[in-house]
């Protein structure tokens, strides 16, 4: 079920069935547990647990065990309902362990895994961004990979020592470590909240160059708001509010561009473009006033490791982009050249590693967040030099 399918059933669930709610819990579409945080009715919720629990009752046969093997295997159900189904006895480990490719570590995780909350703000909720930091921004529709960059980035960077902590945004700091302690756990972060947004400001140290620091605020936006722009422009209801676009910050701007759904969207139908929604946010962030500030724009194609086999990962999106993204590639150049180059476009070919079963990471790959960390040293401003008064422009 595709997200916004979700998002209008869990809207108005309470004028559903029980019935039909209990169907799309089987399915694995929706969870009990989302269906209670979309505040279900007490009346509905006791009919559906009556009709669970009866169907506990029916013996699950060892076919019935094999056939949600294939289905687990095909990346249908996630970790959350893997963990349901491990719960209510409708598969056992041995089964998961001899007909899908699951490893016992993997099992155990699934079944020790606790879901928490994701600590997305509104925008009357946060504070202003930290001024005279970079502003690095992460645009992308639902899914892109958004979240999995950060989580990424900030696994890599504590990693290294690189992170200078601050207060300025603690519900950030938050988000940080959750992004963190999800990825290092090996299971990904949930979808960011549908109008949700959130940013994270820290010092980034540079170990290898005088210890120079690099003060950065990561924002990341919901895939949601990304379309709202899109479909109304952005403005104070979508990616603008509290002048986070329009502030005097340096930027960088990252399109996040998602392979998977580039291949997918050729069989099956889903709306406009990813290409469409990019030139036109782009546009729109030039009559904004946005691109004046901004240093570096960056196309970062997600989920590379579902390029073919032995591919250059750098050519490949090269000619991806190319080929299928020609138009964008247009649209920024003839905005650099309208800004006389202030600022450079780079493509990166991101990947986390190897996701299996929808949201685990079973092999992580560390060389995409180290690219992109070295970038973002070599392309923002440090608080040491004698550029420090960039910071009071
Ligand atoms: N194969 C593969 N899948 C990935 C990778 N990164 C993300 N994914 C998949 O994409 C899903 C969505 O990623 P998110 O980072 O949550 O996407 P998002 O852009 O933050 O989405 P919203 O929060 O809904 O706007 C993940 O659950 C993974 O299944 C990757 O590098 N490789
Ligand atoms: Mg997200």
């Amino acid at each position: 079920m595709d997200k916004i399918t979700k998002l209008q059933i869990l809207l108005t669930i309470n004028s559903m069935q029980a019935n039909d709610l209990f169907e799309l819990i089987l399915s694995g579409d929706i969870t009990l547990d989302e269906m209670i945080a979309n505040n279900l009715n007490p009346s509905l919720l006791t009919q559906i647990q009556a009709r669970q629990t009866k169907e506990k009752q029916n013996k699950v046969t060892e076919s019935d065990m094999i056939a949600t093997c294939k289905r687990i295997e095909n990346g249908e159900l996630n970790a959350g309902r893997i963990k349901s189904l491990l719960l209510e006895g409708s598969i056992n480990e041995d089964i998961l362990l001899n007909h899908t490719s699951m490893t016992a570590d993997m099992i155990s995780k699934v079944k020790n895994y606790q879901k928490q909350p994701t600590p997305f703000l509104s925008w009357s909720d946060l504070p202003p961004l930290q001024n005279g930091y970079t502003d690095l921004y992460f645009f992308g529709q639902p899914g892109s990979g958004k979240s999995c960059i950060l989580a990424s980035i900030f696994y890599y960077l504590e990693q290294q020592a690189m992170i200078i902590n601050n207060s300025y945004n603690k519900q950030g700091n938050i988000y940080r470590d959750l992004l963190k302690g999800e990825i290092s756990y090996g299971i990904l972060p949930d979808s960011t909240a549908v109008e949700g947004v959130n940013y994270i400001p820290f010092e980034l140290i540079n170990h290898e160059n005088k210890g120079n620091k690099h003060p950065l605020n990561f924002v990341e936006m919901s895939g949601e708001l990304f379309n709202k722009a899109y479909e109304g422009g952005i403005n104070a209801d979508s990616l603008a509010a509290r002048n986070y676009l329009n502030n005097t910050n340096r930027k960088l701007i990252y399109f996040v561009l998602d392979y998977d759904q580039h291949e997918k969207s050729k069989t099956i139908s889903s709306g406009p473009s990813q290409s469409a929604k990019m030139e036109s946010i782009l546009a729109q962030l030039d009559d904004f006033g946005t691109l004046k500030y901004t240093d570096g724009i960056y196309i970062v194609v997600t989920k590379t490791d579902l390029f073919p086999e032995g591919v250059d990962r750098y050519q490949y999106a090269k000619q991806f982009l190319e080929s299928s993204y020609n138009s964008f590639l247009v649209n920024c150049k003839y905005l650099q050249d309208k800004h006389r180059n202030n600022f450079d476009i780079t493509v990166y070919p991101y990947s986390i590693g190897q996701v299996k079963f929808q949201n685990m990471l079973v092999q992580f790959d560390l060389r995409s967040p180290k690219e992109l960390v070295e970038d973002i040293l070599a392309e923002t401003f440090v608080t040491k030099k004698s550029i420090l008064g960039k910071l009071f422009r």
